[in-house]
């Protein structure tokens, strides 16, 4: 989901570059998508908005939603090790449902559910005992809210035009609740959703901005609030070019759906994640990887087998990764990259575990050495192709032998005599 409005950025980059440093260098964020709709295993908010439940029916999931087995700390430490170093939390989907004690609305898991409780609390105090940030999804779709004017598809409760006093009641509650979760958790960066059914204008969009971030000024927004966020979030789609913008963020789920359904097993594999991570990464973007826990807080063993597989990667590989910046122009390599910050160490994703020689063209500096990231071998390589009086340089070819490769994905390491120099 990334239409032409979600690329105009309303605010200027050089303004926010501090506050975007720590995102720029966290590369990994794990999405959480945990709701009444885990008890039934269907479409978040959008199977009674589609009319594939009525809305008792999707409602009646309150009484199942127990988070009997529920252990934040150990979600945090999971997250932890997967290398992950922000994770964005469900705090409220469209379907109105708060995951706090809100004072706005009984609509919440502590007065509605049997789990009785905030389960954000726990949830974000884990989170910062592991040095891990804190981000709150949080939609300004509220399809339950009787003052909002769409409902169910296909029937408008009213037009904000002919009832312009309404729309004030639900802005009232909407902002309540948004101050609610920016006092209670001070969220080190908002993921707001569903921006398209209004306007900026309708929304107060730069009013919202501007409560945010005068509460905590570092806060940083994501670019669903048509245009008045600080970075776009493609959605499950992959970007086949490095996009324009300065911030972005793939968010992506690992089976097909963001919350939990049992009949999805379309799970993909820890070489396809691993491959669209790097990728993300190699075009200076993140990666926010969505898990969806079960409605009794546990969370279902193929998510856990994937963070637990992409924290090992991490471990081998993370060098290439954490703190790096986008890599050189696709055309030098034909595989993904990245640069240390200084830019006079590159790193080379292979992007099948060949063997034999890879291929860097257009590198005018010297090499100074090449080693297998995890398993510190070193590589040898030649130069072919150069001609002494041209200031073209040659085709590097890398020597790589079978026994070097990653479980997953492999990464040379190339230590460059100084910042890399393209030949274009
Ligand atoms: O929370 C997950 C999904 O429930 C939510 N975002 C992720 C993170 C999500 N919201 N919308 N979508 C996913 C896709 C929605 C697309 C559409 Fe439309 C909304 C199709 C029709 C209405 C926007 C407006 C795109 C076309 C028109």
């Amino acid at each position: 989901l990334l239409t032409a409005a979600h690329a105009q950025q309303k605010t200027n980059p050089d303004d926010i570059k501090e506050k975007m440093q720590w995102f720029s260098d966290a590369k990994l964020g794990i999405f959480i998508h945990w709701g009444i709709y885990s008890v039934k295993g269907i479409d978040e908010s959008w199977s009674f908005h589609n009319k594939k439940i009525s809305y008792p029916d999707y409602m009646q999931q309150l009484k199942g939603f127990t988070a009997n087995n529920y252990n934040p700390q150990a979600w945090a430490d999971l997250i932890k090790e997967s290398g992950a170093r922000y994770a964005v939390m469900t705090t409220k989907h469209h379907d109105g449902v708060a995951l706090w004690d809100s004072k706005y609305s009984k609509l919440d898991v502590a007065n509605s559910t049997p789990a009785k409780r905030d389960v954000l609390t726990p949830f974000y105090a884990a989170l910062r005992r592991d040095s891990i940030k804190c981000g709150a999804y949080f939609s300004l779709i509220d399809w339950s809210h009787n003052d909002y004017p769409q409902f169910l598809k296909d029937s408008n409760r009213y037009e904000i035009k002919a009832q312009p006093e309404r729309w004030q009641r639900f802005l009232k509650y909407y902002e309540g609740q948004m101050a609610e979760v920016m006092t209670k958790f001070n969220p080190d960066l908002w993921w707001f959703d569903g921006d398209w059914e209004h306007s900026a204008e309708e929304w107060e969009a730069p009013k919202m901005r501007q409560m945010l971030t005068s509460h905590n000024p570092n806060t940083i927004i994501n670019g669903r609030l048509q245009g008045y966020g600080d970075y776009e979030t493609p959605e499950q789609n992959f970007p086949v070019s490095r996009p324009k913008y300065h911030w972005w963020e793939l968010c992506m789920t690992i089976n097909n759906n963001w919350g939990w359904q049992p009949q999805d097993n379309n799970w993909k594999t820890p070489f396809e994640i691993i491959t669209i991570f790097v990728d993300a990464v190699s075009n200076g973007g993140n990666l926010l990887l969505d898990i969806g826990p079960k409605a009794d807080g546990s969370i279902p063993e193929e998510e856990v087998h994937m963070l637990k597989e992409l924290g090992a990667w991490n471990k081998r590989n993370g060098e290439a990764v954490f703190n790096t910046i986008g890599g050189i122009p696709q055309g030098h390599f034909y595989g993904p990259t990245t640069l240390s910050k200084d830019s006079s160490t590159l790193y080379l994703f292979l992007p099948a575990k060949t063997s034999g020689q890879v291929m860097v063209k257009g590198l005018s500096n010297k090499i100074e050495s090449i080693t297998v990231l995890g398993n510190n071998s070193q590589l040898t390589h030649k130069v072919v192709g150069k001609i002494s009086w041209s200031p073209v340089p040659g085709l590097v070819f890398i020597d790589v032998p079978e026994n070097v490769h990653d479980k997953y994905i492999t990464v040379l390491k190339v230590k460059l005599d100084k910042a890399v120099k393209l030949y274009r």
